[in-house]
């Protein structure tokens, strides 16, 4: 049995597509899902979103025992999180980070992402449809394509 890419989403994108649609579009979360799952095929998948940084970390760990890969949009976690920083370093496989939005075109406190400083890739500003191109990337890195 192929081990699952875990598809985390941090804090507030449980309300994707109910405000700010000039930055985030109109897409919901539950659109965003069935578009990973689209691009997944017969790959399993786990995705999941929480409000918490505590689970958050809790599902990287379970990642790194039974997980193929992580593709990671942390939020607002991104910037602040030593803690998720520590826990990603210890995952052995591929780490996309990924963000709807622009990040590097967006005010001065979205700049300083503790992420990249261990994501194997980033993908940023693409909209929703970057989650199916991560899905796809992902697929390549561990040779499920
Ligand atoms: O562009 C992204 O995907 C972000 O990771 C989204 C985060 C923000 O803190 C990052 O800097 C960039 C914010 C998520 C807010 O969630 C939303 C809730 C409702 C509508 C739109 C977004």
């Amino acid at each position: 049995m192929a081990k699952p890419i875990y598809i985390l989403n941090g804090p507030n994108l449980n309300r994707l597509g109910t405000r700010e649609p000039h930055i985030y579009g109109t897409t919901t979360l539950a659109d965003v899902e069935a578009m990973c799952r689209a691009a997944a095929g017969d790959q399993p998948i786990e995705f999941r979103q929480t409000n918490s940084e505590t689970q958050l970390i809790d599902w990287v760990h379970e990642a790194i025992d039974n997980g193929s890969g992580i593709v990671i949009n942390p939020a607002a976690y991104t910037f602040t999180s030593l803690a998720l920083f520590d826990a990603l370093k210890m995952f052995p496989g591929p780490i996309i980070e990924l963000h709807i939005s622009n990040i590097h075109k967006r005010e001065s406190h979205y700049h300083n992402s503790y992420v990249s400083k261990v994501a194997t890739a980033i993908i940023a500003g693409l909209g929703a449809k970057g989650y199916a191109a991560a899905v796809r990337a992902m697929r390549e890195l561990i040779g499920s394509a």
